[in-house]
Parts: structure tokens; sequence; C-alpha cells
């Protein structure tokens, strides 16, 4: 609130500018990243307040929106429910908007009223918990038994550093890794071992199916000499048929069958198990036999990679147009508000819109007051009040505010 007062200036009068609104939170999609370590770090944002107005009818500065940078593949989940799913670099969603400026006293001037000594306040942002998931968006899933080797292989053939044991579940939650050549990228995941039953949930490879929905081709890495006796045929069937029971879409992937181990057996018994596996499953999927012990196999493994995974992914992405700017708005909601007599003499309006709207003046103002009292009327709270039973003079609580309700 602001008046122009000079001396010998014969025309002062109100000239409060009005309040700049607060900046909005917004996710980025950026390519460069590929994990959430950062939140581990930072928990809290906040985006840029709105500047107060000024006398002379300055506008307060519109803060500035917060950009927080999030890996492809991260899905955002806010408190009501809504979801953004950011897969396409560059793609925004805004997680929580900023509060909206206000006007300053010039605004409320009018024939009647040239002095108002009231201005709105402005309103709070959105605050809330988001929830970031990340479903990795590796072009490569290494899948198989626990123990199976998958972690020796990605070790070897891209420079990440996976935990290595000679037990099984030593892979607790995916690893990535990159391998490149002059034109292409790729982002191989070593994900925990399946094991029977794990599209029902059993075991750690549950959860992490989901991680390779989105690959467009799996290696199916399989241990030639298992430690514990089993028998390959029988956990190479294992681990297919926990990949079509979780996803139709995972079966139908394109493999590489990747015979693991093959230091551990003479020669002969590799060539035996090769001419198996191309009997057994035909000329569409390639078959190589692997040592991350001895390297054997690895260039070429890494060559069979860059050939044959997919240039398209194959499962459609969701449309990222519409998207990004998804999120339920619903203005209709904020216009409905309910009523009810807390006791004699004492109501309670209940309603986002009737809340923001009272958090917008200073009810011991008079002349703040008098102006609610017409914006109550004209939106029919006075009628609902009055229909439950409500009478002038009698108090009101809306959004946390008690005041006494004399609309005349
Ligand atoms: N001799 C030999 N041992 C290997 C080879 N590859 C892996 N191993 C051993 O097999 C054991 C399991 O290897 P990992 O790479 O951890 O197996 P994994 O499939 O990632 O296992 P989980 O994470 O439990 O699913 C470790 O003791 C490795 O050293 C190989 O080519 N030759
Ligand atoms: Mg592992």
């Amino acid at each position: 609130m602001s008046f122009r007062r000079e001396a010998h200036v014969p025309l002062g009068g109100p000239d409060g500018g009005d309040g700049g609104r607060g900046g909005d939170v917004v996710l980025i999609c950026d390519d460069s990243l590929r994990d959430l370590q950062f939140f581990r770090r930072t928990a809290h944002f906040r985006a840029v307040k709105g500047g107060n107005g000024e006398g002379g009818l300055r506008h307060g500065a519109n803060g500035g929106d917060l950009e927080i940078r999030v890996p492809p593949g991260t899905i955002a989940e806010l408190e009501d429910g809504t979801r953004h799913d950011l897969v396409a670099p560059g793609q925004r969603a805004m997680v929580a908007r900023g509060g909206g400026g206000a006007r300053g006293n010039k605004h409320f001037a009018n024939a009647t009223r040239q002095a108002p000594r009231f201005a709105e306040r402005g309103l709070p942002g959105d605050e809330g918990w988001i929830e970031l998931h990340l479903k990795l968006l590796a072009d490569v899933g290494l899948v198989g038994l626990p123990n199976a080797g998958k972690s020796s292989l990605l070790a070897r053939i891209t420079a990440a550093r996976p935990k290595i044991a000679g037990y099984p579940f030593t892979t607790l939650t995916p690893v990535l890794g990159t391998i490149e050549s002059d034109d292409r990228q790729l982002v191989i995941a070593d994900i925990p071992g399946l094991i029977e039953g794990a599209s029902d949930g059993a075991g750690l490879g549950h959860d992490f199916l989901a991680h390779v929905e989105r690959t467009r081709l799996l290696v199916h890495v399989l241990d030639l000499a298992p430690i514990d006796g089993s028998e390959p045929v029988e956990n190479h069937a294992t681990i297919e048929h926990e990949l079509a029971a979780h996803d139709p879409r995972l079966a139908a992937l394109p493999r590489i069958l990747a015979l693991s181990k093959r230091d551990l057996v003479t020669p002969e018994v590799a060539e035996e198990a090769m001419a198996f596996w191309r009997e057994r499953l035909g000329d569409d999927v390639p078959i190589l036999l692997t040592s991350s012990a001895t390297g054997e196999g690895l260039d070429e493994l890494r060559r069979a990679l860059l050939q044959f995974v997919p240039l398209t992914p194959p499962v459609e992405l969701p449309d990222t147009e519409g998207l990004a700017e998804h999120r339920v708005f619903r203005p209709a909601a904020d216009r409905g508000f309910k009523v009810e007599q807390l006791e004699d003499g004492r109501f309670r309006v209940i309603g986002r819109g009737v809340d923001r709207l009272v958090m917008r003046y200073d009810v011991e103002n008079e002349e703040a007051m008098a102006f609610l009292e017409r914006r109550l009327k004209s939106i029919g709270v006075i009628r609902a009040l009055e229909e439950a039973g409500f009478e002038a003079g009698d108090d009101v609580l809306i959004g946390g505010v008690e005041f006494e309700l004399d609309p005349t």
C-alpha cells in the first residue's frame, strides 16, 4: 500500500504497484546425467520469491524459476499423485508452481473508494515432497542367474566397477556402464541376478526387471560351469521363463547368448556347448564364448553389441509433448466450497478457492475486510452461510483465519 504524497502536487493518490509472482520449480531432463546421486546431498529446493510491489506504481520482479536437472528415465511423483515421466532430453516438468503475485492498492481505487488503504497479499507457492524414481534407460541388459558372471563381464567391457564376488546376489542394485564406438554410445545395465519366481517377486531381481523394460537388447549370461552343479540348459530356461512372465515385450527383445567362464571348461566342452546352443537357438541369436578371467570373446562381445543393438527403442516411449506440461489443473475445484456450523454463532467455510481468497487480505483492516465481504457475497459464500443459519456478526473460520463477519 502506498500513496503519493508531495507538497504542492494536487493529484496524489494510491500508487502501490503489484508484487511479482513467485518462481516455479521445474525439473529438466538432462541427457548428460545417469543417476540421482545429486539428490543424496541436496534435498531442499526453493525457487526465488517474487519481489514486493512498491510505491510509484513500481511492480515487484517475478521470482526466477528454479531448474533442477534429472537424468532421462526419471519419474517424479508429487504428493497429489501427479506423475511426470522425464524421458526426452530437454523435457520440462513443472513440479511446484510459484505463488501468485498480488495487486497493490492502486488497483482497488475507484470512484467511491479513492484512497484504498489496503492491498492484496501474495499467495504462498506450492510446496511438498517429490519422489524421484529412476528407470534406467539402458540400451543393453545383462540378465542371468546369480553368480553367472554378469558383473564380471560389465567390469571387463566397460569402465564400470561393480562389486564382484563368488556368491549369489552380489549385485544389489543395477550398475551401468557404457561402451563407445566412433558413432555410438551404448549404456549397459548389469542387473541383480534373477531366480525362479522373480517375475512373482522372488529374490532381488523382480524390482529390477522393470529396469530392463526399455532396453533394446538382452545379453543372456549363461555360466558354462555353474558352481552349484546345476544344468545350463535348465538355467537358461529359468531365465527365459521369468523374462517372459514379467513382460512379453522382454521375451521379444533380441538376444545375445554369452556362454561365460569359458576358462573353467576344456576347449572341447566349450565347443560342444557352442554347437548345442547353435542348434537349439538357430541363427537369429549370436552366441559367444566369453571369459572375464582371460578376456576371451570380450572384443567380440563389444563388437556384437555395437552391431546388434537396434538404433531405435523397441517400445514406444511416452508421448513427451503434452507430458511435459501435463499437470492436473483443476480451476473448477477451486471454486467449490462447503459450509458447516461448528457451534452456535460459529461457522466454517472449507474450500481451496476461499482459503486462497482470505489469505490475500488482512482481516484486521476494515477496508480490506469490506472488500473481502463483497467478494464472498459475489461467489455465494454469504448466501450459503445464511442457509446454514449464519447471522450477521457471527464468527467465521476460513483457511485457518477466524473473523467476525458482518456483511452489509
Ligand atoms: N574363472 C572365471 N570366474 C569368473 C568368470 N566370470 C566371473 N567369475 C567369477 O564368478 C563369480 C561371480 O561373478 P559375478 O560377476 O559377481 O556374477 P554375477 O552374475 O554378477 O552375480 P550376482 O551379482 O550375484 O547376480 C565371481 O567369483 C567371479 O570372479 C570367468 O570368466 N572365469
Ligand atoms: Mg553381479
